[in-house]
């Protein structure tokens, strides 16, 4: 009995749920998770004490540039907010690895300054910017938001950035566009994934322009307080909460407006398994799994999905047909 580990909340969904990328390499992916498995066992104390450190070290230049930044107090919500060490190395990049746990190991050679974004497509302005003029630019605020990954896990953070409406206003939309394109950098040299040539690099996601001018929708450049760490889309990503997370694409270089739906890169990858929508919905399970709980990272609380991840009065409008 001694030797059986109990595993956390947050360790459990990759045996329960399949990854969004499974169907690239069972085999592996299930070798990988036995070997780490067997690792736990052995070195569980020791290292949770050294990954600690590692992990502290890793975030603290980023801890030091804080983000003077407005709470918005229309959006708290009632769960407990995630610790911000959980939500550190729990994360999605596929262009850095696979594995959630170890993502935030992975991005060492990512450096997320200077960085240039550039804004396109059907707009009266074009501009490309310099990511930090653009924070100048921009009025910060702080909101916490439920964020929800189609795998069912769950999170709350205080995310900082600004509407993208606000950037949109500034280039000013023609008459036809109807979408927003967005892209992530592609370097394989510093995101080793991206040499996989069987994936559409770079991530690619898209919204429509109503969404994108929806007032939850947000360009984020920080986390608890400052700066975005690479793990988590440095230095800027989107975040659109009541969609499921892969729509909330990571490390954006380019943002391009088009009169076309945008392609994106899981629709493109499992076609049956991810529309372009991905709004979160209870009653629309995944084709391999059920959508209707979800469980909160760093704890065993499990939570009735909500339609619109709860964020329906902001957002049932736009689907009304
Ligand atoms: N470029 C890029 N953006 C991405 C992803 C990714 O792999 N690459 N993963 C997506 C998925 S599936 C989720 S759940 C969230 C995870 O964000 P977090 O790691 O900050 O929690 O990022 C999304 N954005
Ligand atoms: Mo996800």
């Amino acid at each position: 009995m001694a030797y059986i580990k109990i595993p956390k909340g947050w360790e459990i969904p990759e045996n329960q749920v399949t990854p969004e990328s499974d169907y690239i390499n069972r085999r592996k992916f299930i070798k990988d998770l036995g070997l780490a498995s067997a690792g736990t066992l052995l070195f569980s104390t020791s290292n949770a004490c050294a990954q600690n450190s590692a992990l502290e070290k890793q975030l603290a230049p980023f801890r030091a540039q804080t983000l003077a930044a407005e709470k918005n107090a229309n959006f708290t919500v009632e769960r407990q907010m995630t610790d911000e060490v959980i939500a550190a190395t729990y994360n999605n990049y596929y262009e850095f690895t696979q594995s959630k746990s170890t993502v935030w190991k992975r991005v060492e050679r990512f450096k997320t300054r200077p960085w240039e974004i550039e804004i396109s497509g059907l707009v009266e302005k074009p501009m490309t910017l310099d990511v930090d003029d653009l924070i100048k630019m921009m009025p910060l605020e702080e909101r916490i938001y439920r964020f929800r990954c189609v795998e069912t896990w769950a999170m709350v953070v205080p995310w900082i950035g600004f509407p993208m409406k606000a950037l949109l206003e500034r280039v000013q939309p023609k008459a036809d566009a109807k979408y927003v394109s967005m892209l992530t950098f592609f370097d394989p040299d510093v995101a080793p994934h991206q040499h996989d040539a069987r994936l559409p690099w770079p991530y690619l996601e898209g919204l429509t322009l109503a969404e994108a001018m929806n007032d939850l929708t947000l360009l984020v450049v920080g986390i608890y307080g400052h700066i975005l760490p690479p793990q988590h889309g440095a230095p800027i990503r989107l975040i659109v909460p009541w969609k499921y997370g892969f729509k909330s694409i990571k490390s954006i270089v380019s943002i391009e407006l088009t009169d076309k739906k945008p392609r994106n890169f899981w629709n493109i990858i499992l076609p049956r398994e991810y529309d372009f929508e991905a709004n979160v919905n209870p009653n629309v399970p995944h084709p391999r799994w059920s959508q209707a709980t979800e469980w909160m990272i760093g704890s065993r609380e499990r939570h009735p999905t909500l339609i619109y991840n709860g964020y329906g009065d902001a957002v049932a409008h736009l689907y009304e047909r």
